[in-house]
């Protein structure tokens, strides 16, 4: 039986967008209920914009794994440390912000590969517990289930796309439109919806499709999800736990005012 850790891997692969929740609010049972009582197929746990700390992190990744569901923390940009200590928590992939070439990427996939395609280092011991797999098994199926998310988020990035998917241990880009309309603009607007941003992320998922390999992105809504899905992204992160709990009250309350 695939456990809910190495599942992600599986999921973003049968032709269907992945939708996942995101959160940033440094509660843990935030992600948990979300996994459990949602229809999400992921949570991703934002450690680079939320609040969410390494502590944090590891309790929402057990607390997700129990609700069957695979846990995908953003790392601050550049601690590619804290990438391999948390998918030694059990996490089922990273995603990096900010790659912006070769090098890059090779640095953050070597922190996520165990020898001989990276340099992570031994001591799964959560994740040993989550995937409920022997040591041996663990470290022969790691690589594999392991998916490294390269943010694509600037101009360069953008230009030297073909260059990162063409590092061995990036499984996946990762589209941040916000960051892309500012490094696309030269700085002149946040603009994630504007025609240059929607060309951007039609040219990234052609060419992660022509090196085969995955492409995920962020979407600020349900309608955006949508597109994104349709386009052909295999994980599509949605909002964020503070917009779930804004939209929710307003609804809400908007029902109670209207009794
Ligand atoms: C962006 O849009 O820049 C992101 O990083 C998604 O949160
Ligand atoms: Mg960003």
């Amino acid at each position: 039986m695939t456990s809910s850790v190495e599942k992600l891997a599986r999921d973003m692969g049968d032709g269907k967008a992945l939708f996942s929740a995101w959160c940033g609010l440094p509660e843990p049972s935030i992600a948990g209920y979300l996994a459990r009582e949602s229809g999400f197929g992921a949570v991703v746990l934002d450690m680079q914009h939320g609040a969410i700390d390494f502590l944090t992190c590891t309790r929402a990744i057990a607390l997700v794994a129990a609700a069957g569901k695979p846990c995908v923390p953003r790392i601050p940009v550049g601690e590619f440390a804290t990438a391999s200590r948390l998918l030694d928590a059990g996490a089922s992939g990273i995603i990096a912000p900010m790659i912006n070439d070769r090098e890059d990427a090779r640095r953050f996939a070597s922190f996520c590969k165990f020898p001989p395609a990276g340099e992570r280092s031994w001591g799964p011991h959560p994740a040993i517990v989550l995937t409920g797999l022997e040591p041996n098994a663990y470290f022969a199926r790691a690589n594999g289930y392991v998916r490294t998310f390269a943010m694509i988020e600037t101009r360069q990035a953008l230009d030297r796309i073909d260059d990162i998917l063409a590092v061995d241990g990036i499984d996946a880009v990762f589209i941040g439109p916000s960051d892309l309309s500012i490094g696309l603009s030269n700085g002149a607007r946040l603009d994630p919806a504007g025609a240059e941003v929607t060309a951007a992320i039609a040219h990234a998922l052609a060419r992660s499709k022509a090196a085969g390999k995955a492409a995920g992105i962020y979407a600020p809504s349900g309608e955006k999800a949508a597109e994104f899905g349709k386009l052909g992204y295999g994980l599509v992160a949605i909002a964020s736990d503070i917009t779930f709990l804004r939209a929710g009250a307003a609804a809400m309350l908007k029902a109670a005012a209207s009794g």
